[in-house]
């Protein structure tokens, strides 16, 4: 039986500290399902909500979390497609409208109607979640929903931002922020795709982790002299095909211009708050290069990320600690000190 209450991790003002707290279990609509949420993971992006530092206003109060991994317990009545018991994930985009342009053309993370979990609407950080049917990843059942969670955001975002960048089997990559959370998820999938990685991160635990991932060479920002000559020499000297700029600082999006091949693609992902990014308009244009935003997946994306888990090619470093500790996992994070992803199990 489905109960009335629930135990959730709440925000009730901008910069404050989750509370964990009983709430009541919400009731799904009828395009929607009703989620038992095993697992969470847990993204820069949630801190960047507890902190309000985007042009973007959070509902208030919050329950955060958009990589909740867990198995459906109730439906709305127009719901056919998603079975009781289905394993399904909440992922950034809890819904959209299905009828503007933007998602008649698969953009629906760039709907003027989307509903953002853990940020518009309440999250994962909570044991009963609300996504709209159309929208939840629908997660195959051979999948461990612990290490399957950050799949839902990371692996999904990173996963669309290697496809926008157009690199090819053998090409260069750098990863900018390659041991964090999408780092560490973006250096699989680039192995995967039969990348060369160079990861750009700082400090040794950041870098026996890339390095144990698969990435080729490890730059370190914070004792290198010149990153950008370090980068051009472990790309064979042109300099990196591509480059996914996933750190929540502005340093590397004032850098990248300067070391990306002629002709290649630097990708903006990571969201640093009042950050731009740089490039000379001469070399920009002589140099031909290309310059975009990636901003997570539609549902295709989501069910191919998922699908290279499936088939065992991600293994990132995941570590599971009660949704109890959140808060922890907030302090680690602002300094900088998650290596990988953290995993909140909603049953401690
Ligand atoms: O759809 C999107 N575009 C999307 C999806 C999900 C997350 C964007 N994001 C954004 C988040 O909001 C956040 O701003 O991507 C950013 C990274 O999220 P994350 O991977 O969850 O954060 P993390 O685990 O804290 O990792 C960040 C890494 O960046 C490194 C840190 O050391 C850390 O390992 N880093 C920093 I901060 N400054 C750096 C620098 N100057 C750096 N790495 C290299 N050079
Ligand atoms: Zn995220
Ligand atoms: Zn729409």
């Amino acid at each position: 039986a489905i109960p009335t209450e629930q135990w959730a991790q709440v925000l009730e003002e901008k910069g404050g500290k989750v509370q964990y707290k009983k709430i009541p279990v919400p009731k799904p609509g009828p395009d929607e399902v009703l989620i038992n949420i095993k697992y969470s993971g847990v993204c820069h992006t949630d801190l960047h909500a507890v902190n309000g530092d985007w042009p973007l206003d959070v509902k208030l109060p919050l329950v955060g979390g958009h990589e909740g991994a867990g198995v459906v317990v109730a439906r709305g009545e127009l719901v056919h497609d998603v079975e009781i018991g289905d394993h399904v994930g909440i992922k950034w985009l809890n819904g959209s409208c299905m009828s503007c342009e933007q998602c008649r053309q698969s953009n629906e993370s760039l709907c003027a109607e989307a509903a953002l979990s853990g940020y518009t609407v309440d999250g994962s950080f909570q044991q009963y979640a609300i996504g709209k049917a159309a929208h939840v990843a629908r997660i195959p059942k051979e999948c461990d929903l612990a290490a399957v969670a950050p799949i839902l955001c990371a692996g999904l975002t990173v996963y669309k931002a290697l496809k926008s960048s157009g690199a090819r089997p053998g090409q260069y990559v750098t990863i900018a922020g390659a041991g964090g959370g999408l780092g560490s998820y973006a250096i699989q999938y680039a192995k995967a795709m039969g990348l060369h990685v160079i990861a750009l991160d700082g400090g040794d635990e950041k870098r026996e982790s890339c390095l144990k991932l698969g990435a080729d060479t490890f730059v370190d920002f914070k004792t290198s002299k010149d990153t950008v000559a370090e980068i051009r020499a472990a790309s064979g000297g042109a300099g990196p095909d591509a480059v996914l700029l996933l750190a929540a600082s502005e340093k590397p999006f004032q850098e990248a211009s300067q070391y990306v091949k002629s002709k290649g693609t630097i990708v903006c992902v990571g969201l640093p708050a009042n950050a731009f990014v740089k490039a000379p308009v001469f070399d920009t244009v002589v140099r031909e290069i290309n310059i975009k935003g990636s901003y997570v997946g539609n549902r295709q994306d989501t069910a191919e990320a998922l699908d290279f888990f499936r088939q065992g090619f991600i293994k990132a470093p995941y570590k599971i600690v009660g949704l109890t500790e959140l808060q922890k996992v907030y302090d680690l994070m602002q300094e900088g000190k998650v290596t990988g992803r953290y995993v909140v199990d909603t049953s401690k």
